[in-house]
């Protein structure tokens, strides 16, 4: 597995593979961060951060705003993905070049040539935040990939299996670190745990995460 240690095409870094259908690249993210990290802030001024409800009625740690022809949402009727915003009742803010370019890469680095989200869901943590485990499962087709990436202050992922009681692998994400997800391991169970306080010379005392998907 030697291209596994060396080359990206794009870019820096190299892949660790974490499970079958899971593989981490490792700061393939890292230059264009600063970049990336100013097109959240142009997101965030048209689609604010916010504590999302969850259907049980609690409100989630993490602030989340979307870009993308769709963003996913959660409130007392469920969760599901919509092209409005529900805050503003306007249009999600465009997917920027720069994040649809980057998603696809690491997507093909990673074996999964083609990949074309609709929704990127931008997360942001400050210390104190986490998310349980849960599967993605509102998207339409799972012949697809999730591309995540990491932004700012490190954090403990948690890589599970299809059933929530499947014990979970801990794997730290740092700034830069995309992983994609696919194939057998695309409905398993993972999440993040507390984020401790820190301070990233891009994002302070967040980290901020990016998941991309294709929706619709
Ligand atoms: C996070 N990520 O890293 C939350 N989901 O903050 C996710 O929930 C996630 O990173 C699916 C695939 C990759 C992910
Ligand atoms: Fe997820």
């Amino acid at each position: 597995m030697m291209n596994d240690l060396f080359d990206s095409v794009d870019g820096e870094g190299w892949s660790e593979p974490v499970g079958d259908g899971v593989v981490v690249l490792r700061r393939f993210a890292s230059s264009a961060s600063p970049a990336l990290m100013a097109a959240v802030a142009d997101i965030a001024a048209q689609a604010p951060f916010r504590h999302m409800v969850t259907p049980g009625g609690h409100s989630m740690s993490a602030a989340m705003t979307c870009a993308g022809s769709l963003g996913w949402v959660t409130d007392a009727r469920g969760y599901r993905y919509q092209s409005c915003d529900p805050q503003t009742g306007r249009a999600w803010p465009a997917m920027p070049p720069k994040f649809f370019a980057l998603a696809q890469q690491a997507a093909e680095r990673a074996g999964f040539p083609g990949f074309e989200p609709d929704a990127c869901l931008v997360n942001r943590y400050r210390p104190g935040a986490k998310m349980g485990l849960h599967q993605d499962k509102d998207e339409r087709d799972f012949s697809q990939p999730i591309v995540s990436v990491s932004l700012g202050l490190p954090i403990v992922f948690q890589f599970g299996g299809l059933r929530r009681s499947d014990r979970p692998q801990r794997v730290i994400l740092e700034h830069g670190d995309v992983v994609v997800w696919g194939g057998v391991a695309r409905l398993n169970y993972h999440g993040v745990l507390t984020l401790k306080a820190g301070h990233h010379p891009l994002t302070d005392e967040f980290r901020y995460n990016l998941t991309f998907r294709k929706a619709g």
